[in-house]
Formats: structure tokens, C-alpha cells, sequence
């Protein structure tokens, strides 16, 4: 199959083009390097050292013997868009060139607004796109868990059954979302799957769960690696207990810990997206898939990473510091992941073996984490209308500041 993967230069994007590429499929991918230039905003870099898009094209070139098509450019740019899509006429299409960090989206009005521009403008950018180029193709959108919130009740993949008044239906399930990313998923949702009806497209919404690890088989070199970010706004809750734990800053999960979540391996992330595309829907059918492999709590989280940092001669400490964000702390989670296992999804990497594996490889990249110690601990703050100054006080007197607005350049692109 011939595969376009929007965000190809991203955490996920990298590692499915070499996954989707060892599995015999095409790639291409479209990037713009916002997320190298967003992370270089808020003073951070990525934990690996990770090479420009044109040095990865030239080592899976040299080590592969493959080419990966490559388009830069904006989705914000609807002629790019269908240009990219009548040139590479792919099967399948892999959107994953999102804004993806909620504390990001909740530093202030410019954040929360280019959040939501720029992923509702992308999807329904590509979306008309397809109807003109491609209506063949399926569109496989990467989601969030986050879209249906914590509810006390069980959450299915999507769709539920209902009983109201006397009558019944089949209707979404409601969204309940907990950052202005996390709604811009929701919208986005609701623009996929009104399309898919209206137009007659194949479409798969993945709501994905939390994504933790460095590694998957087809990294086999470290000029492979994809990018791995821990500071407070790039970094999810088990990566960045780790490098907390590699930098000797206590572990932070916030207030009770009792968050629940639905974790998933990189790798296991690569096996469902690809199972995903090798599945396709039938035409004007938008299905639903819920993308972990099992809930957590952040406690839970934050004590395995305690207990193998002890393990390999570390001394972390666990501090509780006040939640930053306006969510449940101890709360009833139950989602259904069936329809994934339906396709064939098995888990493979279970989560004490790939958190020493991340121990293993941040410890190699300690100096990198080092040198970026003053980012890691949280300030943005969701009920604050502007965690600007707070990001401000704690980069170093050289470093650039957050700009004003964030679609103002942060800088010439460079390595991240
Ligand atoms: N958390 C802590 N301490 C930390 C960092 C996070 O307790 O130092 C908590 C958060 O408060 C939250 C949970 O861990 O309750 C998850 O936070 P996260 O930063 O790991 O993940 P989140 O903000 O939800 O977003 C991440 C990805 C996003 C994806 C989402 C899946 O950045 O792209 O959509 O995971 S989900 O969480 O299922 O919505």
C-alpha cells in the first residue's frame, strides 16, 4: 500500500514510517517542523538528538535501501494539501500533524487558538482534499482517549447504545474533554465523521491512550531514533518520570496520583496504526478504535519508575505537588478495547521491561537532559488565563522567550 503520514518528522510519525516500511508498504509524509520549533519555544529539546529530515531520509536510504518521499509544507495550506495528495495518490493516509500537547494549548489565548486553528484547519483541509484527489483513500486520524473525559461509567469504542424517553438509538458517546487540545480532537472528530457520511469516506478515528517508550524493532541505530521530550509540556506522564528520576528531580505526579489513564507502547502503537491501515472500512463508514492496552494510575506510574530507578542505583523521590490542571484526581475508568484485538492487535511489550529500556537509553542521554533540568517541573497552570510569565521566569537569561503569539516564528529550523 502506498501510505501519506502527515507529522512524519514527529514522536509517532518516525517510527511508523519505519515500521510501515519494513512491513513492505510505501511512504511519504508531510511535515512543517512545528513541533521541533514549539519545543524550542517553551526552552526544551528532544532527550535523543535527532537528525534533520533530510539526513533520516539519506540513513534509511544507506541502511534500508528505501526512499521515503518527502513533502515540507503546512496543512494550513489547502493548494499544498491537494497538490501533495494528487502526486502521491496514497491508499492510505495517516494524520497525525496535530498540535499534541495539552499543557501547551492551556498557556494562554494565543496557545489555546493556534491549538485549535491548526488541527481543525489541517483535518478539514485534508478531508476536502480527499473528496477532490483521493475519495478512495482511508483516513486513519489519530484521536485522544482524553476526548471522553473520566466518566463513572464504562466508555466504548465511539458509539453507544441508549434508551431515552421510551426510545432508543445508537449516538456518540459523549465527549467530555480536559484541555482546549483535547477539544480540538473532539471537533475534529465530529468533522471526520460528519464527512465520511456526506462524501462517502473511509475514515478510522484512533483515540489513542497515553504513548510511553523510545524504542520499537525497526530503530536498530541511533541515527533511527525518533525524538523523546520530558519537559512539562512536550513530555507525558511516564517518559517524563524517568528522566525526573535519571536528573535526580523528584517524580511529580500531581495531587492524589489517582488519575487513571490508558497506556500504550510505541511499539504497540506502530502494530495498531498499521493494523488500522491494512483494515480499511468500507466507503462512508467512520469507525471507532480505543488504542491502549491497559489503565494505570499515576501513582502506579510513578512507583514502578521509582522502584527500577532503585533497582539500577538511583535515589528517586516521589513529591505530590498541587494538580496544575482542573481534572479528577481519583475517579472510575473502564474503557473497551475490543475492536483492535478483532483485527489481530496483540500486545507485545509489557511496561516494567520498556521503562528499564527507557532507563537505559536516557541514561546514555543524561547530558541532554541535563542541560534542559530547568524545564521539567510544571508551571503552566489551567486555571491560570496566562502561564506565560511563570514559563518566562524559569528559562535562562539567553534563551529565547515564548513569543506573544506562537505562529510568530520561534526561530530558524535546526536540529531538535
Ligand atoms: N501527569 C502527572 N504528572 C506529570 C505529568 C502528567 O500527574 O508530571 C498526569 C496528568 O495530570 C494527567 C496524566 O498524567 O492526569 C496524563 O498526562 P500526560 O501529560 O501524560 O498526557 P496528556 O496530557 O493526557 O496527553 C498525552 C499526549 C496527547 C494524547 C494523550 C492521550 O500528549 O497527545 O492525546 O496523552 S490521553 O491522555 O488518553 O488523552
Amino acid at each position: 500500500m502506498k501510505v501519506l503520514i502527515t507529522g512524519i518528522d514527529g514522536y509517532s510519525g518516525w517510527p511508523l514510517a519505519l515500521h510501515l516500511l519494513g512491513r513492505g508498504h510505501e511512504v511519504a509524509g508531510i511535515d512543517n517542523f512545528v513541533t521541533r520549533r514549539r519545543v524550542r519555544e517553551v526552552g526544551s529539546w528532544s532527550a535523543t538528538p535527532i537528525p534533520t529530515f533530510a539526513r533520516r531520509q539519506a540513513v534509511v536510504r544507506d541502511l534500508l535501501g528505501k526512499e521515503i518521499g518527502f513533502h515540507r509544507g503546512d496543512l494550513g495550506r489547502f493548494d499544498f494539501v491537494r497538490h501533495v495528495l494528487e502526486v502521491e495518490r496514497p491508499d492510505a493516509i495517516v494524520h497525525l500533524a496535530e498540535q499534541r500537547s495539552a499543557p501547551y494549548s492551556m498557556i494562554d489565548v494565543h496557545h489555546a487558538v493556534a491549538t485549535q486553528v491548526d488541527n481543525l484547519t489541517g483535518t478539514l483541509h485534508l478531508l476536502y482534499a480527499m473528496r477532490e484527489t483521493a475519495p478512495q483513500a482511508h483516513l486513519v486520524k489519530m484521536g485522544t482517549m482524553g476526548e471522553y473525559g473520566t466518566p463513572n461509567v464504562d466508555i466504548p469504542e465511539g458509539f453507544f447504545e441508549i434508551e431515552y424517553r421510551g426510545r432508543k438509538d445508537q449516538l456518540p458517546f459523549p465527549r467530555q474533554a480536559g484541555s482546549w487540545y483535547h477539544w480540538s480532537k473532539v471537533f475534529d472528530s465530529g468533522d471526520v465523521m460528519f464527512a465520511s457520511k456526506i462524501w462517502q469516506l473511509k475514515a478510522t478515528d484512533v483515540m489513542q491512550g497515553v504513548i510511553y517508550g523510545i524504542r520499537t524493532p525497526e530503530i536498530t541505530d541511533d541515527r533511527l531514533l525518533t525524538r523523546f521530550d520530558f519537559d512539562e509540556t512536550w513530555g507525558t506522564a511516564l517518559n517524563r518520570f524517568i528522566a525526573q528520576a535519571v536528573l535526580g528531580l523528584p517524580i511529580t505526579p500531581y495531587g492524589r496520583g489517582g488519575q487513571r489513564r490508558g497506556f500504550i507502547a510505541l511499539e504497540d502503537s506502530m502494530q495498531s496504526l498499521r493494523l488500522a491501515v491494512e483494515n480499511p472500512p468500507d466507503r462512508g463508514e467512520y469507525r471507532v478504535f480505543n488504542q491502549f492496552d491497559a489503565a494505570y494510575s499515576i501513582n502506579e506510574l510513578a512507583e514502578l519508575a521509582a522502584r527500577i530507578a532503585i533497582e539500577i542505583g538511583l535515589h528517586p523521590t516521589i513529591e505530590h505537588p498541587p494538580d496544575p490542571r482542573i481534572e479528577a484526581e481519583e475517579h472510575y475508568y473502564q474503557p473497551l478495547h475490543d475492536n483492535l484485538v478483532g483485527l489481530g492487535y496483540r500486545r507485545t511489550r509489557e511496561l516494567p521491561d520498556v521503562t528499564r529500556e527507557i532507563f537505559r537509553d536516557l541514561l546514555r542521554f543524561r547530558r541532554r537532559l541535563e542541560a534542559r533540568r530547568h524545564v521539567v517541573q510544571p508551571t503552566v497552570q489551567w486555571a491560570s488565563p496566562d502561564s506565560r510569565p511563570a514559563l518566562r521566569a524559569r528559562l535562562p537569561p539567553r534563551a529565547p522567550h515564548p513569543p506573544e503569539n506562537p505562529d510568530a516564528p520561534a526561530g530558524a529550523h535546526s536540529p531538535a
